[in-house]
């Protein structure tokens, strides 16, 4: 599961909130994450490796973010769950990669994007229906009604053994 974002949307807190613990760098400063950062993380007993990447921004100068952003684009493409957060508190960007779940962070600045599912880093909002078991199932949303989207996890289909 790989959480990706424009720089500053909250994709490293929200890491460490999932985790529960401070394990990427949190800053104000857009750009801080460049190399990603991978943890383990059991979501109703099933292990998931969760990704924090480096901002996606187009036009930056620094060769550093720059290659953090190439890399957090292969992170994109191989992953079976991306998360695209942005945040309540800037407008909607065109950036969001197909198939990835439209997670609105900061959701204790406000509500801007009311459709999407709604976490705060900081108040604890939304994070249980952040990451949740669901069997049988690869990587898909459910819309529930009343509780808006539902981010499932994230298991393989299991192959049949010949
Ligand atoms: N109010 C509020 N601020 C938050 C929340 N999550 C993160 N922030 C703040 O937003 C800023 C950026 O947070 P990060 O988690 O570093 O953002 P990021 O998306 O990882 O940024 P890059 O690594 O630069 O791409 C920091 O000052 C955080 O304290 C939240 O849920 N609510
Ligand atoms: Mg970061």
């Amino acid at each position: 599961m790989v959480i990706a974002g424009p720089p500053n949307a909250g994709k490293s807190a929200l890491f460490n909130a999932l985790l529960g613990r401070s394990r990427a760098i949190v800053s104000p400063t857009p750009g801080t994450t460049r190399d990603y950062v991978e943890a383990e993380l059991q979501i109703d007993g099933l292990e998931v490796v969760v990704v924090d990447t480096a901002g996606l921004r187009g036009g930056t100068d620094d060769a550093i973010e720059h290659e953090g952003i190439g890399r957090s684009r292969e992170q994109i493409a191989g992953a079976e769950l991306v998360l695209w957060l942005e945040p309540a508190d800037a407008e909607p960007t065109d950036a969001r990669p197909s198939g990835a779940l439209r997670v609105e962070s900061k959701r204790d600045l406000g509500i801007r994007r009311s459709d999407w599912h709604g976490v705060s880093a900081q108040s604890g909002e939304g994070l249980d229906n952040c990451a949740r078991r669901s069997p049988g199932r690869c990587g898909e949303t459910r819309r529930r009604r009343g509780s808006g989207w539902r981010v499932t996890a994230i298991e393989r289909p299991r192959r049949p053994r010949r």
